[in-house]
């Protein structure tokens, strides 16, 4: 039996919110810090944030399955998942910046037309991501228009290089530092602005509003990027993605349209993984 999405958006936006007010009453707090590298920070206000998100979950979705940064739970054969990131930007938010996010897909068994199911046969069908300190609200369901606090959206119509701002993310190592610095070499001469957020799910959405032209990262993993990329593909955008070796792990170029062949071409050799001669 299918969802009722409109009700399960609905539900997403609930628990989006009640993290979202986690964070933002947290974000001059202490830190409390689970695990520390060179490139990546996790807080037990993450864990937190999203036991608060399964909470309000599993209340009306008992039988859901949920894939999230800080585990998971429930079914692995259940027809659905609920992917999330319950904070999307943790090295800024620990460091008191006010750019992350709350990212949360609910995913399906199945194809429909319009989407690329992911490598293990799942695809977004509802999409909610949550920036507390701007208060602003993306939303997507499966063949609707994504909206921004309510209102429609639509990626940018910018088709030159020369005045595109691209976003690129650099993940959690240093093989992805090698991939991507060249990217950013590539790019930096050819476009108007480069920008590292360090919030892909922040990036993907300003892509679908129409802020940025594009955003590319390697070695992303899907809970940053499965409400994002439904919510770019609802907004007009391409949302392109390939798996990696690694488990939920991606490299992606998410772009308007007009802009994403000269990206693509720019960024990766699309028939093979980045760094591979
Ligand atoms: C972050 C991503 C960012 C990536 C970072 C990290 P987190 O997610 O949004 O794009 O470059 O390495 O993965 O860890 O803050 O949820």
């Amino acid at each position: 039996m299918s969802l009722d999405r409109q009700k399960a958006l609905n539900v997403a936006v609930d628990a989006a919110k009640a993290a979202g007010g986690l964070m933002k009453a947290n974000l001059f707090a202490e830190k409390k810090t689970t695990s520390t590298t060179q490139y990546d920070i996790k807080l037990e206000l993450d864990v937190e944030c999203q036991r608060t998100i399964e909470t309000i979950l599993t209340r009306e979705y008992p039988e859901s399955f949920i894939l999230g940064e800080e585990g998971d739970t429930g079914d692995e054969g259940a027809s659905h998942r609920w992917v999330i990131d319950p904070i999307d930007g943790t090295v800024n938010f620990t460091y008191g910046i006010p750019h992350a996010c709350v990212s949360i897909a609910l995913q399906e068994k199945g194809s429909e037309a319009g989407t690329e199911a992911y490598r293990d046969g799942y695809q977004t069908t509802v999409a909610v991501i949550y920036d507390p300190f701007c208060e602003e609200l993306w939303t997507a369901t499966l063949g609707e228009p994504a909206a921004l606090n309510g209102i429609p959206i639509q990626v940018s119509n910018r088709d030159r290089l020369e005045e595109a701002l691209v976003s690129v993310g650099f993940s959690k190592n240093e093989q992805t530092l090698d991939q991507m610095l060249p990217v950013v070499n590539a790019l930096a001469y050819e476009v108007r602005k480069i920008r590292t957020m360090g919030a892909a799910a922040l990036a993907m959405v300003y892509v679908a509003s129409g802020r940025f032209d594009g955003y590319v990262e390697n070695n992303i993993r899907l809970w940053d990027i499965a409400a994002g990329g439904l919510i770019v593909e609802s907004a007009g955008g391409v949302f392109w993605r390939r798996a990696t070796e690694d488990p939920h792990t991606f490299q992606i170029l998410a772009s308007n349209r007009a802009l994403h062949e000269k990206l693509a071409s720019r960024c990766f050799n699309p028939d093979k993984m980045w760094g591979q001669e």
